[in-house]
């Protein structure tokens, strides 16, 4: 397909080209993971996390888990995309208002540009789990603004413009703990403060893949064919949640209309890094980086609530595949 992805290239994007042989979309970094075990002293874990190009470099936010699991933001920079160094304090977010500042914990950081600001979203407990928001513009001052919602949600996720002059989040209501449902809606604002105008995008169900809730990936990437949202999708089994990776396409400029779904997810847990850690099962895409010049796509992802790997795909293939085989066809 001749696809055109909506932005600037980046000849430095990590990238492997597919083993010869593999019949799949989206195939794995053959060094992942990216990030292992005992990142940091005394935590057991860094995953679900966003990586950005950054000054020639990347940079991201990271989920950070030390022995009591409670997780935490931090900063972590890496030249290639594949070496990361973090820093070992939590990021300190200033805000004016103690209310909002108030910490319980932090999970799943999207970081998505707009207009030259870097905004992270990410899971803030605040009498249960909503969307907290920052802004920042060097990555070492981070402005807290108002959560996003009223408990319960999660995978709060922006959109890398403004969609008829107002921001976009795609978020999934939930309950207080490991929600046993879940469908995607968007939300829009004037000025990342107020949300109103909520709207339903897609619902769980269908294949069993994604039967029991699904959740917004890595921020949408602009396409010639609309956005690319790679998502998560969840079944329930006999042992308990398995997350996979699936994509769709949304309309570019009402993007709560679903252009076609994937009737079947691009990664399911399969490698040993993904069946063996704090949660085995879990793939969980959060960080994305594109190359509009070639169409590849680098797809960070948390692996078994403990690693983060990295997998990859061509852009026109995926919207392709995603074209041909619709849920519902
Ligand atoms: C979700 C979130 C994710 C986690 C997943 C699998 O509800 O907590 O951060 O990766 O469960 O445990």
């Amino acid at each position: 397909m001749n696809l055109k992805i909506v932005g600037p290239a980046l000849p430095n994007i990590p990238w492997q080209p597919k083993p010869s042989g593999n019949p799949d979309l989206v195939w794995r970094y053959d060094a992942n993971p990216v990030i292992g075990r005992r990142p940091l002293p005394r935590v057991t874990g860094i995953y679900n996390s966003a990586v950005v190009p950054w000054e020639g470099g990347f940079i991201g936010v990271f989920r950070t888990e030390g022995m009591n699991r409670i997780p935490h933001l931090h900063v972590g920079r890496s030249p290639d995309g594949l070496r990361f160094a973090f820093d070992p304090k939590p990021i300190d977010l200033k805000c004016d208002d103690p209310e909002v500042r108030r910490f319980e914990y932090a999970y799943d950081p999207r970081v998505t540009p707009i207009d030259g600001v870097h905004y992270v979203t990410w899971c803030n407990g605040y009498h249960g789990p909503t969307i907290g928001i920052a802004t920042t513009t060097d990555f070492i001052r981070f402005e807290q603004l108002e959560n996003a919602f009223l408990p319960y949600n999660r995978n709060g996720v922006l959109f890398p413009r403004r969609i008829s002059g107002k921001f976009l989040m795609l978020s999934r209501p939930s309950d207080t703990g490991h929600t046993p449902f879940g469908d995607i809606f968007t939300s829009e604002s004037p000025d990342l403060v107020h949300w109103g105008r909520h709207r339903h995008v897609i619902g769980r169900g269908g294949p069993w893949w994604q039967g029991t809730k699904i959740g917004a990936g890595p921020s949408p990437i602009e396409t010639s064919e609309g956005w690319l949202l790679f998502y998560h999708g969840v079944t329930t089994t006999c042992n308990g949640y398995v997350y996979s990776i699936g994509g769709m396409l949304l309309d570019a400029e009402r993007p709560w209309e679903v252009i076609a779904c994937a009737s079947e997810p691009f990664l399911v847990p399969e490698a040993p890094y993904e069946l063996t850690g704090f949660v085995p099962g879990v793939c969980f895409p959060v960080g994305c980086l594109c190359d509009s010049a070639t169409g590849r796509i680098a797809l960070y992802y948390g692996a078994a609530d403990t690693f983060t790997a990295l997998c990859f795909c061509n852009a026109g293939d995926v919207v392709q595949f995603i074209r041909d085989n619709p849920l519902n066809k």
